[in-house]
């Protein structure tokens, strides 16, 4: 295992856990470079089905570990950008199997957007998720400020990153930033049950799914219907499809195999 973050994998499910439980998760140096060694193995490791991405102790993560910048000093943080957060993220755009963030605590910088680039995104009712950027004089990476308008518009994002406003779990998910927000009590038992579900489902057409969503910004209309043609063409041809046309024919639960 590693110093920085927690990773098994077990019954189809990879779990990475951020593990700087006393900085809330924060990301150093040897943090990125640990989360590139997990996410490498999965890009490669057709065996997992679900991975499930979260934090120790009462944080998610909160960005990147400003300890490790000195103050008083200007920097190229493109090239920190390139080799550390962007490398990662482009890594887990290739897993193929859906990543499910549980935000179990404040989420904040470089941490609510590395949540929000997920598959899906839960987190407990008392988790917050800050866009911090603009209070170091920054402006959002990991892509948010590629994705926050995308999932709550345009008036939300700039104002929450322009001020740096909290915006809670369940205030997240009225605005369409999240997918649920769940009891700090039940938290993990739900989790777990969503992974469950997630394993047991077609893997390769969740792969699809997974970046057809977000090919879509890019194509034109009928450019997208090619898209959704081409790869329906290679569902259609997959174990998963003709197990689920069966299974709902013979009335009876699919035993889907992820291809
Ligand atoms: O530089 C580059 O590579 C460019 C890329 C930048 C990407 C970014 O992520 S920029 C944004 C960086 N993150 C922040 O600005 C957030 C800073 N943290 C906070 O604002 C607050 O800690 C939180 C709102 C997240 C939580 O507040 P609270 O009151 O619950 O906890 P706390 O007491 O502030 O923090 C607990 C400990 O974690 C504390 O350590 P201590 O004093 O007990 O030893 C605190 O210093 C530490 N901590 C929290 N965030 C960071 C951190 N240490 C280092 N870096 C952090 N980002």
């Amino acid at each position: 295992n590693f110093e920085t973050v927690k990773y098994n994998k077990n019954d189809h499910i990879a779990t990475i856990t951020f593990n700087r439980p006393d900085k809330l998760n924060a990301f150093s140096e040897t943090m990125h470079q640990e989360f590139y060694a997990v996410l490498n193995d999965l890009v490669n490791d057709h065996s997992i089905r679900c991975v499930l991405l979260t934090g120790a102790g009462r944080g998610f993560c909160a960005g990147q570990d400003l300890g490790e910048r000195q103050g008083n000093e200007k920097m190229d943080l493109g090239d920190k950008l390139e080799n550390g957060y962007n490398k990662n993220l482009r890594l887990m755009k290739s897993i193929q199997a859906p990543i499910i963030c549980a935000v179990n605590g404040v989420a904040a910088g470089a941490g609510a957007n590395i949540a929000l680039n997920c598959d899906i995104v839960v987190a407990k009712k008392s988790a917050k998720f800050i866009q911090a950027f603009s209070s170091i004089g920054l402006i959002p990476d990991c892509n948010g400020t590629w994705i926050l308008p995308k999932l709550i518009g345009l008036a939300r994002a700039k104002a929450i990153t322009m001020l740096g406003t909290p915006v809670m779990a369940e205030q997240a998910v009225e605005w369409g930033m999240i997918y649920q927000a769940i009891d700090d009590e039940v938290f993990d038992a739900e989790v777990k049950t969503l992974t469950e579900t997630l394993v047991a489902r077609p893997t390769r057409a969740l792969s699809f799914i997974k970046n057809i969503f977000d090919e879509s910004y890019n194509n034109r209309y009928g450019e997208h219907l090619d898209r959704e043609r081409d790869v329906q063409r290679v569902c259609g041809l997959s174990h998963d499809f003709s197990e689920g046309v069966a299974a709902f024919n013979e009335k009876r639960k699919p035993e889907f195999k992820g291809h």
